[in-house]
C-alpha cells in the first residue's frame, strides 16, 4: 500500500479526474493506510466504500472529524453509534449507513456539514423515533431520496423500477399492513410483520387502504439478499372476484417503520422528498399524508402554527399586542380569540421553546441518594410524589420500605426515613393537601403510616419525637391510596377486590367495601374538589364512579376498557377522568357519566403483562403516557388526541432500555416530568429521572457520571 500512497500523493501530477476507493475485505488490510490512500487523493475522491470493512472506532473518529471530499460515502455494516460527522463533507451527495446496526437514533445537528446531501440509505437500523429523525433530517434541504428499508429489487435509494413500469401498470397508492393473523403461519416464514405500497390498478386501490377486506395470499419468489431470505413480493387476491394484484416487499426495516403513519409523518416533515423506501411519493401521497399528519400529530404544542422566537412572544407581552401577528388578518383573529386565554403567553413561550428541542434535557436522582446508604447499598425507588405546595420536593418510597424525601431542585435530601418495615416495597404514597409536611405511605404488606417529614427531621438530629408516625390498621395487598380533597379520611385499594377508608386522625378504619369489582382494583382515587366522590379502576376492565353518600354497592356509573385497568385519575379539575389499561389502551372520559372524550390511539405492543400508566400534564391540556415493558413516554394533546412528541430513554453507557415503571408531571413547570425509571442492565437499577421539555439534553453528561455508579448497582435479581 505504502508506495501506492506515495504515487498517489502526486495525483494532480497525472490527467486523473477521479478515484474511487473500494475496500470490502473483512480483516488483512492495514486500515491506517487505507487512511493514508485517501488522505493523498482526497482531492479528487469520488466514491468511498467502506462496505463491510469493519473499521476501527479511532480510525472513523478521525475520518468523521476531519471530513472526506468524496461524493458518495458507502459505510454500510460499520459499527456506527453516533453520527458524528463534523468534519468538512461538502461534495456528499449520496450517503449509504444501512446496516449500522448500532445507529439507534439521530442527533439534531448531524447532517449539517453535508448540506448537498441528495440520498440517504439507513435501511437495518435502529433508528426507532419518528420526533428526533425529523429533526435531523428537516436540515438536509436537498434531499430527495430516503430509505429506511429497501424494496428488495433495489439496490440503490431511486424509486423501484418494477413499481413504476411494471406490466399491471401499477399505482403505487396504498400502503398495506398485513399482520401475522392474516397469514398462515407455515407461510408466514419470512417476518410476522409486513409492510409494503400496493401496486396494483387503481379500482382496487380505492378500497383500499386496510386490510381488513379478506385476501388470499401468496408468496412470490424468495430473493437471497445478504443475510435474510425475502419475497419480492406477495400476490394478493380478493375474495369472489379475479382481481390479482402484487405486493411488493419491502426488507430490512429499521424499526421506525413500524411506527402508526410512519410514511405519511415522514412524507409530511420533508416537503422536498420525492422517493422514500424506493416508491415514489406523489403529489396524492403527499397530500394524504398531509391530511394523516394534521389529523394525529401536532408540530408545535398549543395548535400554535409556527415556531416563534422566545424573545418576540416576551415582547409581545410586554406590549400586550400581537406583534407576530400583524400582518395577516386572519392571524389577528386568532390571536385575539387566544390571547382572551390567561394562559396565553405561557403557553406561547412553551411553544416557543418547546419547537427547538427533540430531545429533553434528563436528570438522574440518584447521585442526590447515593450517599445516603452505608456500603454500595443503593436506593431503589418504587413510588414518587412532587410535593403538593413546594415545588422544589419530591418524596420517594423504595422498594427496601425507606421513605425519602429529596429536593430536587438543589440535589440533596430533606428527610430520610429509614426502615418501615423490613423489606416490603412502598407502592402508596400521598402528602395531605392542607397539611403538607405529612406524608402518608402505604406498603405491599399492608403497613399504613403517617408521617411528619419536620418531625423526623428533629428525630435525625436525635430529638424523639412521640407523635411520628402515626400507624393505621393494615390494608393486606395495598397498591395504592389516596387522600380526600379534605384530608379528612383516605382509601386504599390493592391486589383484592376490596377498597377501605380510613379516618386519618383517628387512625381507624371507617368502611371496607368488598367485592366492587369481579378482580383486583389496582388504582382508586378520590375526586380533587368533591370529597365524596371516587373513581376505581380494576383488572376486571371496568371503572366505576362511586358517591359515597349513595348506597356503596352501586356506582354511579360503569365503564369498560378491553383490557384490565392499570390506573384512572381525575383531571385536576374534575371534569374529566383518564383511564389506562394494559398495553397501551389510553382514555379520556368524561366523569360526569363516563362517556368517550378522548382516545389516545396508541399502538399496542401485543403483551398482556405491561402496564401502561398516564397522567395529566400543564394541568389538563397535555396527558403523559408511559408503559413497563417500553422505553417510551408519549406525549398526547388531551383534548385531540393528536400525539406531540415520543421521547425514548435509553442507558447510553449500557445501551441498554430503561423501562416507564411510572411517570408523574411536575405541578409547578409546564413540561416538566420526572419517570420512575427501571433498567434493564443492570437488571436492579432504578432510578428517577427528571425531564425537562424544553431545554434540549446533554445526554452525554450524564453518561460519564452513570459509570461511576453502574458497578454498585449490579446486585439480587
Ligand atoms: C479532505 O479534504 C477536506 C477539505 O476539502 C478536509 O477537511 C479533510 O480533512 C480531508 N480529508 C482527508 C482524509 O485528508
Ligand atoms: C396452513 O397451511 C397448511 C399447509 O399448507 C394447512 O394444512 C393449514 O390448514 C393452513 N392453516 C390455515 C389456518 O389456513
Ligand atoms: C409583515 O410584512 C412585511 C412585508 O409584507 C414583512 O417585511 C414583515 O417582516 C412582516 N412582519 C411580520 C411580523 O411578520
Ligand atoms: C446531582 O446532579 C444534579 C444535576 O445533575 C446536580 O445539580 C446536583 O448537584 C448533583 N448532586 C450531588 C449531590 O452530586
Ligand atoms: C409488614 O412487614 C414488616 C416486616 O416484614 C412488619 O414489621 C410489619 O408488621 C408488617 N405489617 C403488617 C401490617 O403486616
Ligand atoms: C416545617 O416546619 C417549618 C416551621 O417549623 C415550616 O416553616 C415549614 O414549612 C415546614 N415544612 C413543611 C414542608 O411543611
Ligand atoms: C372526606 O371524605 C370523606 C369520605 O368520602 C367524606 O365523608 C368527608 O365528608 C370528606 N371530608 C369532608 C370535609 O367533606
Ligand atoms: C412489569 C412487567 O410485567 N413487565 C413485563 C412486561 O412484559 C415482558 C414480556 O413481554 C415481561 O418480561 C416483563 O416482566
Amino acid at each position: 500500500m505504502l508506495p501506492l500512497v506515495d504515487i498517489l500523493l502526486n495525483v494532480h501530477l497525472f490527467n486523473v479526474d477521479a478515484v474511487d476507493i473500494l475496500s470490502t475485505s473483512k480483516s488483512v488490510v492495514n486500515q491506517e493506510s487505507v487512511v493514508s490512500l485517501m488522505h493523498a487523493v482526497n482531492s479528487t475522491l469520488r466514491i468511498v466504500d467502506l462496505q463491510d470493512t469493519l473499521f476501527r472506532k479511532d480510525i472513523l473518529w478521525d475520518l468523521f472529524q476531519g471530513g472526506l471530499n468524496c461524493q458518495l460515502l458507502k459505510l454500510r455494516s460499520t459499527e456506527i453509534q453516533k453520527l458524528n460527522m463534523i468534519g468538512s463533507f461538502m461534495q456528499l451527495h449520496t450517503l449509504n449507513l444501512d446496516f449500522c446496526s448500532s445507529l439507534t437514533s439521530l442527533e439534531k445537528d448531524c447532517f449539517t456539514c453535508m448540506p448537498k446531501l441528495m440520498r440517504l440509505s439507513m435501511c437495518g437500523t435502529r433508528i426507532a423515533d419518528l420526533w428526533t429523525t425529523r429533526e435531523a433530517l428537516s436540515r438536509l434541504h436537498s434531499l430527495t431520496e430516503l430509505r429506511f428499508q429497501n424494496c428488495i429489487c433495489c439496490k440503490d435509494t431511486g424509486p423501484c423500477l418494477a413499481s413504476s413500469n411494471g406490466a399491471d401498470s401499477p399505482a403505487s397508492v396504498g400502503k398495506l399492513f398485513i399482520n401475522q393473523d392474516s397469514l398462515n403461519d407455515s407461510e408466514n416464514r419470512v417476518s410476522n410483520h409486513f409492510e409494503g405500497i400496493l401496486s396494483s390498478d387503481p379500482s382496487f386501490v380505492a378500497t383500499s387502504g386496510r386490510a381488513d377486506f379478506q385476501l388470499e395470499v401468496s408468496f412470490g419468489d424468495l430473493h437471497v439478499d445478504g443475510r435474510d431470505e425475502c419475497p419480492e413480493y406477495i400476490n394478493l387476491k380478493l375474495r369472489d372476484t379475479s382481481v390479482v394484484s402484487k405486493m411488493h416487499l419491502t426488507c430490512h426495516p429499521s424499526p421506525i417503520c413500524y411506527e402508526k403513519h410512519y410514511r405519511e409523518y415522514l412524507i409530511a416533515s420533508l416537503p422536498h422528498l420525492r422517493v422514500l423506501d424506493n416508491f415514489p411519493v406523489k403529489k396524492l401521497d403527499r397530500e394524504m399524508a398531509n391530511t394523516v399528519f394534521s389529523q394525529y400529530y401536532e408540530y408545535l404544542p398549543y395548535k400554535r402554527r409556527q415556531k416563534e422566537n422566545v424573545a418576540s412572544v416576551l415582547h409581545m407581552r410586554e406590549t400586550g399586542r400581537g406583534n407576530a401577528y400583524h400582518n395577516k388578518s386572519s392571524r389577528i383573529k386568532e390571536a385575539v380569540s387566544c390571547r382572551k386565554s390567561p394562559h396565553f403567553y405561557s403557553r406561547s413561550l412553551c411553544a416557543a421553546k418547546l419547537g427547538s428541542s427533540a430531545s429533553p434535557s434528563l436528570h438522574t436522582m440518584s447521585n442526590i441518594s447515593n450517599n445516603i446508604k452505608e456500603g454500595s447499598e443503593s436506593l431503589r425507588p418504587r413510588q414518587f410524589e412532587y410535593h403538593p405546595t413546594n415545588p422544589s420536593l419530591m418524596a420517594f418510597g423504595t422498594l427496601d420500605g425507606e421513605v425519602v424525601v429529596v429536593n430536587h431542585d438543589a440535589g440533596n435530601i430533606f428527610s430520610y426515613i429509614p426502615l418501615f418495615g423490613v423489606t416490603n416495597s412502598i407502592l402508596g404514597l400521598c402528602w395531605l393537601n392542607k397539611n403538607p409536611s405529612k406524608l402518608l405511605a402505604g406498603s405491599d404488606n399492608g403497613s399504613l403510616r403517617l408521617y411528619d417529614i419536620n418531625d423526623t427531621l428533629q428525630k435525625a438530629k436525635g430529638s424523639c419525637s412521640s407523635s411520628s408516625p402515626v400507624v393505621f390498621d393494615k390494608f393486606e395487598h395495598l397498591t395504592s391510596l389516596h387522600v380526600n380533597s379534605t384530608d379528612d379520611q383516605f382509601l386504599t385499594s390493592g391486589y383484592s377486590k376490596k377498597v377501605a377508608i380510613y379516618d386519618i386522625c383517628s387512625g381507624k378504619r371507617l368502611h371496607l367495601f368488598s367485592d366492587m369489582h369481579q378482580e383486583p382494583i389496582n388504582v382508586a382515587k378520590f375526586a380533587h374538589h368533591s370529597p365524596n366522590l371516587l373513581v376505581t379502576s380494576s383488572f376486571d376492565r371496568d371503572v366505576k364512579l362511586w358517591d359515597l353518600r349513595q348506597t356503596p354497592n352501586q356506582p354511579c356509573y360503569t365503564t369498560s376498557s378491553s383490557r384490565g385497568n392499570v390506573m384512572v385519575c381525575f383531571s385536576p379539575d374534575d371534569l374529566y377522568l383518564l383511564v389506562s389499561s394494559v398495553d397501551n389502551e389510553v382514555k379520556q372520559l368524561l366523569s360526569v357519566d363516563g362517556r368517550l372524550q378522548t382516545d389516545f390511539g396508541i399502538a399496542s405492543t401485543g403483551s398482556t403483562h405491561n402496564y401502561t400508566r398516564s397522567y395529566y400534564m400543564n394541568g389538563r391540556d397535555y396527558v403523559i403516557s408511559g408503559s413497563s415493558d417500553e422505553s417510551i413516554v408519549r406525549i398526547c394533546c388531551a383534548q385531540t388526541g393528536r400525539r406531540l412528541r415520543d421521547y425514548y430513554l435509553e442507558d447510553r453507557t449500557w445501551e441498554s432500555p430503561i423501562l416507564v415503571q411510572s411517570l408523574r408531571s411536575d405541578p409547578f413547570r409546564h413540561f416538566h416530568m420526572a419517570v420512575l425509571a427501571s433498567y434493564v442492565r443492570p437488571s436492579s437499577k432504578r432510578d428517577i429521572i427528571k425531564v425537562n421539555l424544553l431545554e434540549t439534553g446533554q445526554y452525554g453528561d450524564e453518561d460519564s457520571k452513570r459509570e461511576d455508579f453502574s458497578s454498585s448497582y449490579v446486585h439480587g435479581g
